[in-house]
């Protein structure tokens, strides 16, 4: 009996796999615009803290793959909030919730959390950023990403 329960266990598996893999149904899909960006050649960092974000702004070069370090200093929850970008993101490192309906770019951390992410921004311009707390980016949470 001990012999045939590799079979068994693999036939088994077979079955879920036919039962459960049907055509609509994939693994979890990754952040919006989420893309194989390769190494970053930039990085930047952003503190949040309570109620404010250091530095205020972000500077980006065109198209250059940038890995942005996020970390909450603060005690309550943060993000980073921009409602359109045109980027390519790729998460290195989940430490909150990464994206929401709404916006191009979404990561929430609760206090003490931290994230990483690759981004290549594909327009030049100037974004608005800010934190969508009710009332943090009124309480000044808000800052500009210029990308050039
Ligand atoms: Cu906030």
């Amino acid at each position: 009996m001990s012999r045939s329960a590799p079979l068994v266990a693999g036939l088994l598996a077979w079955v879920l796999g036919v039962a459960c893999g049907g055509p609509g149904e994939q693994a979890p899909a990754p952040a919006p615009g989420a893309a194989d960006l390769g190494p970053a050649s930039a990085t930047r960092s952003l503190t949040m803290r309570d109620i404010s974000y250091a530095p205020g702004g972000l500077e980006l070069r065109i198209d250059e793959v940038t890995e942005l370090r996020l970390e909450n200093r603060g005690t309550i929850t943060h993000d980073f909030t921009v409602d359109t970008l045109p980027a390519e993101l790729a998460v290195v490192r989940a430490g909150g919730r990464m994206s929401n309906q709404r916006s191009d770019v979404h990561i929430a951390l609760d206090g003490g959390r931290s994230a990483a992410v690759r981004i290549r921004v594909t327009v030049p311009g100037e974004y608005r950023f800010y934190c969508s707390v009710a009332g943090h980016a009124q309480l000044g949470m808000e800052g500009t990403l210029t990308v050039r």
